[in-house]
């Protein structure tokens, strides 16, 4: 059995679990329990070979998503309605879905989440569940939908779709009654997955509350799974759901360590009830956030049970409130700030979902499309040209099949890599003129796991090598930004790694400075 193989036995399950493992899909091999006695050693390299589920990785590589909060309190100006609003309220004078994915697409986001429903429970789709809708609106006389126009221009236009439905629902009267209520939330799942083509994301926070019983909610978070997995098996589950991880601040910020795999134990994870399924950990898992400021390092690894692949999903509004305030029309977040955040949540091995939400017409504000335009200005002008793609690139040593030159093709699936066991490494880039730059990027290959611990990067200066910039865990992507070197011989040098490093991207820019296109 191969070394990637052989980190995910349970005992218990080691026959149905190698079925799962002949296919070639990565479906399943994104859990691995840590057997009694384990050695730190070996639980840091069974951590470097678990790997993401196939709908983690084509999400990962949409780097950068929108969420559009908009209903009920768009027309109250409030943050959390209290499910009490009039649906007469809710109104927009212009609505227009094609325009907010014009916007988004414009600035190179290729996802779009819509708040189907938010805490006040006003839905924004037909629901056929309660009266609380658009279809009690006198929005196109109570016959829009704005769920399916969002889906609809999303598809015209090539952007996958998403839906945010809050578990939390201030006006339904069955809520706090908790079956009752999870029956009724998953006949709302079903609509929306089932009427509105492909849903690629689904979005759960894990606000909770009291209904008008006296009763806290008990949300049955697995047969909210189970419904998901039946009806749209290729959408990651978000926040209250093993998928995708909320990256523990609002802030667009995320760590500057930020490992995909991340221990976890009971009672987070329930061991006897892993399945060796496309979807092993969801009848196992007890959703919460994870927030601190480290979740995947060695001496965490130490105490686990398992090893989930868990990746961080970077939440932040483009305004201070989630929804549109005109109060606020000020307050939009600047391009430099917006690409500030880009850097450090698609740069940190993160997804960026960046909330824009529609005004009263039902549109995109002016304010908030000129700060995309700007910051798409700084990262086009930035990305543009890679000035490490003409380079010559030499290595320490590498495994066969990945040759260093891999890594300046462009293409994520090839890749560089060490031989067996050999866990630190170089690569040399070397141009025949000097380049100046001040931005690095770098990539591992996901497909074998997240690997580097720890890495510097060089300048060969008079006197010998002169580091420029150092970091710690890589991942999806590692963006850098440091003082501008310029140099004709560039050198990575990888200092740590939980086995064999891989390196599928390497990158060197200049960040466009925006007086310069203004
Ligand atoms: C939170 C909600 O309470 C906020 O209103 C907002 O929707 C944010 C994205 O998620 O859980």
């Amino acid at each position: 059995m191969s070394e990637s193989n052989r980190v995910l036995i349970p005992l218990t399950a080691l026959i149905a679990v190698c079925l799962v493992l002949s296919a070639p899909s990565q479906e399943g091999r994104n859990i691995a329990v840590v057997e009694p006695g384990e050695s730190l050693e070996a639980i840091v390299r069974k951590a470097a070979n678990v790997v993401p589920a196939d709908r983690q990785l084509v999400w990962q590589e949409l780097e950068f998503i929108a969420f559009a909060h908009f209903g009920m309190d768009t027309f109250t100006d409030r943050e959390w309605g209290e499910g009490t609003e009039s649906p007469a309220l809710f109104n927009p004078t212009a609505f227009d879905a094609r325009q907010w994915v014009r916007v988004l697409k414009d600035a190179g986001i290729r996802q779009l989440i819509i708040t189907a429903k938010h805490h006040d429970g006003f839905c924004l789709w037909p629901t056929a569940q309660t009266e609380h809708s658009v279809k009690a609106s006198p929005w196109r006389a109570g016959k829009g939908d704005v769920v399916a126009e969002v889906a609809a221009a999303c598809r015209e236009a090539g952007l996958k779709f998403g839906i945010y439905l809050s578990p939390w629902d201030r006006h339904e009267p069955s809520y706090g009654d908790s079956p009752r209520y999870n029956e009724f939330f998953r006949r709302q799942l079903r609509e929306l997955l089932t009427g509105y083509g492909e849903v690629i994301e689904v979005w759960f926070d894990g606000a909770c509350g009291e209904g008008p019983n006296g009763k806290r909610q008990v949300y049955d978070w697995p047969s909210y799974y189970a419904v998901i997995r039946e009806l749209q098996p290729k959408a990651v589950i978000f926040g209250m759901a093993p998928d995708l991880r909320w990256v523990g601040t609002e802030s667009g910020y995320g760590r500057e360590t930020e490992w995909s795999v991340v221990p976890v134990s009971p009672p987070v994870i329930d061991l006897a009830k892993i399945r060796p399924s496309p979807y092993p950990v969801d009848a196992a898992f007890l959703p919460r956030d994870f927030m601190g400021p480290d979740l995947g390092s060695r001496e965490k690894l130490a105490a686990a049970a398992a090893l989930l692949w868990y990746p961080a999903e970077t939440d932040v509004s483009i305004r201070p409130g989630w929804f549109y305030h005109a109060a606020e029309d000020a307050k939009v977040k600047t391009p430099e700030t917006l690409v500030d955040i880009y850097f450090s949540s698609v740069g940190r091995n993160g997804v960026l979902l960046l909330n824009v939400p529609p005004d009263r017409r039902g549109l995109i504000h002016e304010n908030d499309i000129a700060s995309l335009r700007g910051m798409r200005t700084i990262l086009d002008g930035t990305f543009r040209t890679d000035l490490a793609a003409g380079a010559r690139a030499k290595s320490s040593a590498s495994k066969s099949g990945h040759p260093p030159s891999s890594v300046l093709d462009g293409d994520r699936e090839t890749f560089w890599m060490t031989g067996d066991g050999v866990e630190t490494g170089s690569l040399e880039f070397e141009w025949d003129a000097a380049a100046t730059f001040d931005v690095a990027l770098l990539a591992e290959h996901l497909r074998v796991g997240q690997r580097i611990e720890s890495f510097r990067l060089e300048a060969r200066a008079e006197g010998g090598w002169r580091e420029f910039a150092r970091g710690t865990t890589i991942g999806y992507k590692r963006l850098l930004r440091f003082p501008a070197v310029t140099a004709r011989e560039v050198r990575l040098v990888i200092e740590g790694s939980r086995t064999s490093p891989t390196l599928a991207g390497f990158g060197l820019y200049g960040l466009y400075k925006m007086k310069e296109g203004a």
